[in-house]
Order: structure tokens, then sequence, then C-alpha cells
């Protein structure tokens, strides 16, 4: 898939000659069994303002989601593109026309953001927010561990013990097994759920509670009364327990802080 390219919301038809039938079937949102990407095959999209953003494909699958009592079967019946880094302060001004105010370099993580911004960033861009299930089986990448990759927080992410209580350039640790960066720590990322208590047993794509709860570390700060959404990954202040792939919290959708970003997904019926 390297050098096959995305412009304007579809793959571009001038794609190398071994990526055409692929371009056609994914700009179709009707992949073919021959052209179907492989787990971890990359698509690199041209977004508003002229800023690229690479997306790892991740195929469909059933996984193991949380941990503990929590711990359910999902099937996501339908692959999707995973943006490979968090949304980096260059993308975001590339799409917005600003940055949110932070003076770290344009290959750090966008921080500062609500939500709510996100969503506006996905609606320009022609992307969406992850489902909160789309995100934990991006981050495990096959993986049933607290942490995806070689297993250990310190290749895998910035957090409390390593970051130096800042945000780090995208891409700079260990890759999990479908080539996706930073899923543990450095910025939490905003899922597009409603925060809630998962279903009990098996589920098929779920896309969250039908309204926001305040999570269980909102509630010891007093809640939120407008409900919260997820976000996923622990950052670059969490401690290691906050980083694994099943650990969940949520927070009010205009809240932006000095930890808080996201990344993007490309689902078919996007294309
Ligand atoms: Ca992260």
């Amino acid at each position: 898939m390297k050098g096959t390219e995305m412009k304007n919301g579809r793959m571009s038809r001038v794609a190398v000659a071994g990526c055409m039938l692929l371009a056609a079937a994914v700009a179709a949102g009707v992949p073919e069994a021959s052209g179907e990407p492989k787990a971890g095959d990359v698509a690199t999209i041209t977004l508003p303002g002229g800023a690229t953003m690479e997306m790892v494909w991740c195929p469909a699958g059933t996984f193991l989601m949380g941990s503990g009592y929590d711990k359910h079967p999902v099937t996501l019946t339908k692959g999707f593109w995973m943006g490979k880094y968090e949304v980096t302060k260059a993308q975001w001004k590339s799409v917005m026309g600003n940055t949110p105010p932070d003076l770290r370099e344009e290959n750090h993580p966008v921080v500062w953001v609500s939500w709510d911004d996100c969503q506006q960033f996905c609606r320009k861009a022609g992307l969406s927010l992850p489902t909160e299930a789309q995100w934990e089986y991006a981050c495990r990448a096959g993986s049933r561990g607290p942490y995806a990759g070689t297993g250990n927080l310190d290749d895998m992410g910035w957090y409390l013990d390593n970051s130096r209580v800042q945000t780090h350039p995208v891409g700079t640790k260990h890759p999990n097994a479908w080539g996706i960066y930073d899923m543990h720590g450095n910025v939490s990322e905003w899922c597009e759920d409603w925060y809630g208590r998962y279903p009990g047993g098996a589920v098929t794509d779920p896309q969250g509670s039908p309204s926001g709860e305040a999570s269980s570390v909102e509630w010891l700060f007093g809640g939120s009364s407008e409900g919260e959404r997820v976000l996923r990954g622990g950052a670059w202040g969490s401690l290691s327990t906050q980083c694994t792939s099943d650990f969940r919290v949520g927070d009010s959708t205009s809240h932006a802080f000095n930890y808080l970003g996201f990344r993007a997904v490309r689902n078919l019926s996007e294309e």
C-alpha cells in the first residue's frame, strides 16, 4: 500500500499500478476479496490545507475488549483506516487554520482540543473519531496484555515516568503490531462514544452508551451534568495503570486541556 494516496476524501485513481484495484474497491466502499488491504497496510490522505495524514488498515475481526469483569467479546464487521499517529499541530493548523495555545513544535500531538473541537476537525477533513471499540481494537492489534507491541510501556509510550511531564513528537516510541504509534500515553485520545457502562455479553459494532455518564474518576471531582465522552490511552502525565489498552475515562465534551488530543479514522462509509 505504500505509495497509495487518497485525495479529497477518495483514493486517488492515479495510485501506483499495484493498488488500482484496491483504490477502486475502497472508493466504492465495497472491498473486493482479492483487493482487501491487510492489517498494517498504510495509505496517505491529503487533508484540507495540504498536510498529509498516514492511515493504517485495521481489518474486520473479533477481540476481547476491557478487562476483569468488564471483559467481553466485540466483533467489528468492517475494517477501517486508523490514524498511524495522534493528530499533530501541523495537521490541525492545515485543516482548521489555527493552532490551540501551545508552544510545542508542529510534529507534537495537538492538545487543548475539546471533543467538540475534534468534531469540527473531522467534519472538515471527512474523517471521524474512532468508536471506543475501534480504538481498543487498533490499540491491541491482536495483543491481550495491558500493553501492545513489546508489552513494555517504556518502549511503547510517553507517560509520567519517562515523559519529563511534556508531550513528545509523534512516532518516537515503538509501534504496535500493526504499525500504529502512541496509543499508550503521549496525549489522551477522544473517542466518539458517550462514556457509560459496557453492555453485558458479546456485542457487534458497538457504538457506546446511548447517553453520557460521569466516569468514576470524574465522580471524584463531582462529575459532569452534561455527560461525558470517552478518553483512551492515558497521557504524558498518567500513571502506567492509566495507559493500558483497556483503561477508560470520560470527560465533558467542551473540556480542553494540555493532555487532551485525538487521532482520526476513516470508515469505508466515508470513502
Ligand atoms: Ca496517545
